[in-house]
């Protein structure tokens, strides 16, 4: 299958994130449900296992411009999340156009809900068969296989809804923060378009960004834990 543009396939998935660790995942984990809501609500992660189940074979982009082909992914479609627990919950006159999504370590990501309802995005809780593991996630994260894979968040704690473009702080750690805001990511970031950069032509920014693949790599390879 041909890739979508300046992306290169790689044989392995490697843990591609910020921060050395992955972050301990709590006894009973939740992801909040928060934002423009008329009161927060808790999702047992737990309560995924009731819902309507979704398998789903996908390649995972990273904007830096790897591929990881043919992944199984397992969980629950967000649309599914979405109107059984956020959509009876919102104010009828409210009409929600962005979602922040959080991890447990801290890192965030915007994406509009229209991208979010594509019935291909899943929050999942198993990979290739089996949990999955605390480099990819553990114990849910977001997988929007046609968007690059930072709107894709691992670790999936929190999801907030707003009415407008949120300015979002990507991190809690400054260096991680820093980093990301330099990278101006695409408010969309979907793939076949090569929406990499939120003002510059994706062609443009592809060797810059194929440069991070092996730094990436090594700095994670390095890491403890
Ligand atoms: N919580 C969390 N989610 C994250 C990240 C992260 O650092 N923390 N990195 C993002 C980026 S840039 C990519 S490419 C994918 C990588 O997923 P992987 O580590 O499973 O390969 O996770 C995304 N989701
Ligand atoms: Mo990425």
């Amino acid at each position: 299958m041909k890739l979508p543009p300046g992306q290169l396939k790689i044989d392995d998935f490697p843990r591609f994130g910020l921060g050395g660790r992955a972050p301990s995942v709590p006894a009973a984990p939740r992801i909040e449900i928060c934002g423009v809501l008329d009161e927060p609500v808790t999702l047992p992660v737990s309560e995924l296992a009731t819902m309507p189940r979704r398998k789903l074979t996908a390649d995972f982009h990273c904007v830096s411009g790897w591929t990881a082909t043919d992944l199984q992914w397992e969980g629950v479609a967000f649309a599914d999340v979405y109107d059984a627990v956020l959509r009876p919950r919102l104010a009828p006159e409210l009409a929600v156009t962005h979602v922040v999504l959080e991890g447990l370590d801290g890192y965030r990501s915007v994406a509009w809900l229209e991208d979010l309802l594509d019935p291909a995005v899943l929050v999942a809780d198993r990979l290739d068969g089996r949990p999955l593991d605390s480099d990819h996630g553990a114990p849910v994260r977001l997988v929007s296989p046609a968007q690059y894979g930072y709107v894709s968040t691992k670790h999936l704690a929190r999801i907030e809804l707003h009415t407008s473009e949120p300015r979002i702080r990507y991190h809690p750690d400054r260096r991680s923060n820093l980093r990301l805001q330099m990278v101006k990511p695409h408010p969309r970031a979907r793939v076949a378009r090569e929406e990499r950069h939120r003002y510059l032509p994706g062609r443009l920014v592809r060797p810059l960004y194929h440069r991070l693949i092996q730094q990436v790599r090594t700095r994670n390879a390095a890491a403890p834990g």
